[in-house]
C-alpha cells in the first residue's frame, strides 16, 4: 500500500501513512532494514501508551529542552530519526544552537550520504560523522557505533540519542556524557541508562521540543538549571511502567 492510496477515513490512517514512509525511506537507502523492525516494536510501545504524549513524558522533555539548551549539546541521527523527523532534527538544532552528528549501527558510507544530503535538504550545514579524518573511537565499545567525531560527540557534554540500541549509552557515561534518549520502550538499556529518557513517540517529541525551545529561549541559565536538576531518571521511568500497567489494567476491567 503505498501512501497515495490509502483510504482518508481508514481507522489507522495516520499510522499507515508513517509505515509507508518508512518503507519508501528503506527502499530510498536512508533506512535500514532492521530499522523497520525497531520501527514495528516502537508501535507496540505506543499502543500500551496509547498514543499520545502524557503529562509524565511532556515533564521529561520539558527537561530534556532545558538540558539542551544549557549545554554544548549534539543530536546524534541514525536511519529511523532521519527516516521519520529530518526536518524537526534540524530545526531543533538550530533552535538549541546543537550540532548534528550520523551515528549507524548498521554503518554504510551510502546510508550516511543519503541521510547527510536529507538533512542538508532541510537546511542542516555542517554534519559530522562524515569525514573520515575526524573520526576517533568511543573506547570499549565494540559496534560501528564505536566511530564519533572529534569535533561532535568526542567533545561534546549532552548527546541526544533519539531511538538507538542499548549498547552505546552505556559507554558514552563512561565517557562522562549525559545522555539524553527517546525511546518508546521504558525497559530498553538506553532508557535504564540514560540520564534524560523521554519514554514517547519520536514524531510527537520533536515537534514538542521545538516549542518548548522557543518557549524557554529567554530563560536564564539558572531557570534552565532548575529545571533539569530536580529531576530524577528513575523515579520518571516507574511512573512511566506505573502508568502503562494501569492503562492495561484499566483496559481490562
Ligand atoms: O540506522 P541504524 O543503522 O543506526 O539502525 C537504527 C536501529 C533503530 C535499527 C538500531 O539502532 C536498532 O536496532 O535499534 P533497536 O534495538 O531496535 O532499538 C530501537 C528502539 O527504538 C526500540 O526500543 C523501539 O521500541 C524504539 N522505537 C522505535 N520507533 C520509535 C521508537 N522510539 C521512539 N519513537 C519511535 N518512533
Amino acid at each position: 500500500m503505498t501512501r497515495n492510496n490509502i483510504p482518508k477515513d481508514h481507522p489507522r490512517v495516520h499510522s499507515l501513512k508513517i509505515r509507508s514512509k518508512m518503507s519508501d525511506s528503506f527502499h530510498s537507502g536512508i533506512l535500514s532494514q532492521n530499522g523497520l523492525i525497531a520501527h514495528g516494536r516502537g508501535e507496540a510501545f505506543d499502543y500500551i501508551l496509547g498514543e499520545n504524549t502524557n503529562k509524565i513524558s511532556l515533564d521529561t522533555i520539558r527537561v530534556a529542552t532545558a538540558q539542551l539548551l544549557l549545554s554544548d549539546s549534539v543530536i546524534s541521527v541514525n536511519g529511523n530519526s532521519a527516516a521519520l523527523c529530518s526536518k524537526e532534527i534540524v530545526k531543533l538544532a538550530k533552535l538549541t544552537n546543537s550540532k548534528i552528528e550520523i551515528n549507524l549501527f548498521h554503518k554504510s558510507p551510502t546510508r550516511v550520504k543519503k541521510i547527510s544530503q536529507l538533512l542538508k535538504k532541510h537546511g542542516a550545514i555542517d554534519i559530522y560523522g562524515e569525514n573520515k579524518k575526524y573520526l576517533t573511537r568511543v573506547p570499549g565499545l565494540k559496534s560501528n557505533r564505536k566511530f564519533i567525531d572529534k569535533r561532535g560527540i568526542f567533545s561534546s557534554d549532552v548527546i541526544f540519542v533519539p531511538l538507538e540500541d542499548g549498547d552505546r549509552t552505556e559507554f558514552l557515561k563512561k565517557m562522562n556524557k549525559t545522555v539524553i534518549t527517546v525511546d518508546l520502550n521504558p525497559l530498553s538499556r538506553t532508557s535504564i541508562m540514560s540520564d534524560i529518557s523521554i519514554i514517547d513517540n519520536l514524531i510527537r517529541v520533536l515537534p514538542e521540543m521545538i516549542k518548548q525551545s522557543k518557549n524557554m529561549s529567554n530563560f536564564s541559565s539558572t531557570d534552565l538549571h532548575n529545571i533539569v536538576t530536580k529531576f530524577n531518571n528513575q523515579n520518571q521511568l516507574q511512573s512511566i511502567l506505573k502508568f502503562m500497567s494501569k492503562r492495561l489494567i484499566d483496559l481490562s476491567t
